[in-house]
């Protein structure tokens, strides 16, 4: 692993959506002085670098991710003062900070925009995607992805929500625009960027994609090839990695990424958002010993994650969300942090956070989800709709983070909040899970350290021991002579022959002389003599 690496591969990353995280100010959405009243948590729990999702000028119509600002705080957050207080709070308790970097897209109410749709000689036209008529039959939250403008009298593209238009990488003053953005937030003092949809900045028109286009390794080095990005750490989110383009995309010679957010895994048990479909669990173990093997035999860092503010929750959409949460939530934490690569943790999994099921669309704020109940509202049944949007919808991933069964789950001292509380909050909060006998919070908190404590954990090898075997996932890790063993038992029952000379060191089931692994058994042994 190169130098540019090594400090990075310590890392166990909490990303936080601030607007679900704490509200410090009682107006009901959460901010960035509550994010700094958490700060001893994430120590607690283990934490040394967030990711923070967008905090920026913005319209919130996409949760912050239509910017109309890069450089602004946008008001319901706090100020400027509050950001940096959060960052030197943050660097003082040694806990890295990662913000998002939005480059495909900003709000139709940033100036670019307003400017360009001004006239179609304004300096700015040429900042974003316009055509006489709908280039492709891109469709975007239900709808075209082409939007007719009636000032400026032509179509834009937006791949998102259509107040979020798609800018023009193919003009040379949108890459510098966008190489001072990340020079400003460097300047503040960011120790890094995870970088939205970043593989949808050169689309392939030819090949009618809207990512990994012809450009897109010149444009990423454009941004992150530069001698004030050496030290910087990057995470593109990138639909579109591949077997092929991931060593382009982060090759420590390449001057691109440090690393990315794959996706495979994720999509195996649905069609689409809100489409589920039947899959098996033994898909991830084959789906993670694909990856752990290509970056490894590549020296590419890779990404532990299984959550993040767009997902529904683990337990939920691939295991056990009733009567084996615990034992399912613990089960993915064992299965990702004991593999090679750098964990991220999303607010809520840590206390294993379960789907929320409703049936008014007043209880959604997700622009994808409303888009979709504007869409089928009259062509679904009433139940075939809340199945459907209570399966995709992102605010499963945005309900308040409860602290406690106190008002607001202690999110907010406020009358109302911005989203409606998950209906289970009395029962499943930080306060609760930490008293209980079966406790998430601390079973996370054991493995973060479990990997701290261990060089095999976070340097050594990975050996898939899986073989043929449909109902678990093994694997062995290596590293100057230590070796750990990892075992995931997935829903059935199994008999599982171990190897010999096994110490168990974490596992979530009481110890017992047997080899046969109970529902979503999973432990981790250190292989001794
Ligand atoms: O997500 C982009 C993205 O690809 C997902 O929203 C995807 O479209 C969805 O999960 C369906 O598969 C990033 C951000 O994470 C997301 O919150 C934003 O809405 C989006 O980009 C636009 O910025
Ligand atoms: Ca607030």
């Amino acid at each position: 692993m190169t130098e540019k690496y090594e400090n990075f591969l310590d890392l166990t990353f909490y990303q936080i959506y601030p607007r679900s995280f704490r509200d410090a100010n009682g107006d009901g959405t959460g901010d960035l002085r509550g994010i700094t009243e958490k700060i001893p948590y994430l120590k607690e729990l283990g934490i040394d670098a967030v990711w923070i999702s967008p905090f920026y000028k913005s319209p919130c119509n996409d949760g912050g991710y239509d910017i109309s600002d890069y450089r602004a705080i946008q008001a319901e957050f706090g100020t400027m003062e509050d950001f940096r207080e959060m960052l030197d709070a943050m660097h003082a308790s040694g806990i890295k900070v990662i913000v998002d970097f939005v480059p495909n897209h900003t709000s139709t109410e940033h100036f670019w925009f307003k400017e360009a749709r001004k006239s179609k000689d304004n300096p700015y036209r040429d900042f974003y995607i316009w055509a006489d008529k709908p280039r492709n039959d891109w469709v975007a939250c239900c709808e075209s992805a082409w939007k007719y403008d009636d000032v400026a009298g032509q179509y834009y593209l937006h791949c998102f929500d259509p107040t979020q238009a798609d800018l023009n990488w193919e003009n040379p003053r949108v890459r510098k625009e966008m190489c001072d953005v990340l020079d400003f937030w460097v300047d503040m003092g960011v120790d890094g960027f995870r970088c939205d949809v970043i593989d949808m900045i050169c689309k392939d028109w030819e090949n009618n994609r809207l990512n990994t286009g012809p450009h897109l390794h010149e444009y990423i080095n454009e941004l992150f090839g530069r001698e004030k990005m050496a030290h910087v750490f990057t995470v593109g989110e990138c639909w579109g990695a591949n077997v092929e383009n991931i060593r382009k995309l982060t090759g420590a010679d390449r001057g691109e990424l440090t690393t990315v957010f794959q996706f495979e895994h994720i999509n195996r048990n649905c069609k689409s958002r809100f489409e589920p479909k039947d899959f098996s669990l033994s898909e991830f173990g084959e789906i993670f010993a694909k990856w752990q093997k290509i970056t490894q035999e590549n020296d590419l860092l890779y990404t532990l994650f299984i959550e993040n503010h767009d997902l529904g929750r683990c337990v939920s959409r691939f295991a056990n969300d009733g009567e084996l949460r615990y034992e399912s939530a613990t089960m993915f934490a064992t299965m990702l942090y004991g593999m090679r690569g750098i964990p991220f943790i999303y607010q809520g999994q840590e206390i294993g956070v379960t789907n929320s099921y409703f049936e008014k669309i007043e209880d959604f704020d997700d622009m994808e989800t409303t888009a979709f109940y504007r869409a089928y509202k009259d062509v679904l049944s009433e139940d075939e709709m809340w199945r459907l949007i209570n399966f995709g919808s992102r605010d499963n991933a945005r309900r308040p983070m409860a602290w406690n069964s106190g008002k607001n789950g202690g999110f907010s001292e406020g009358e109302k909040t911005w989203l409606t509380l998950h209906p289970d909050y009395e029962k499943i909060n930080v306060e609760a899970d930490k008293a209980s006998e079966k406790s998430i919070f601390r079973y996370f908190k054991e493995i973060i350290a479990l990997r701290k404590a261990n060089e095999v954990l976070r340097r050594g090898t990975f050996k898939d021991m899986t073989g043929e075997a449909e109902n678990y996932f093994m694997y062995r890790r290596e590293y100057k002579g230590e070796e750990m063993v990892v075992v995931c038992n997935y829903e059935k029952e199994s008999r599982i022959a171990l190897p010999a000379n096994l110490v168990r060191v974490i596992g979530n089931y009481p110890e017992r002389e047997t080899d046969i692994f109970a529902p979503y058994e999973s432990a981790i042994y250190k292989v001794v003599g």
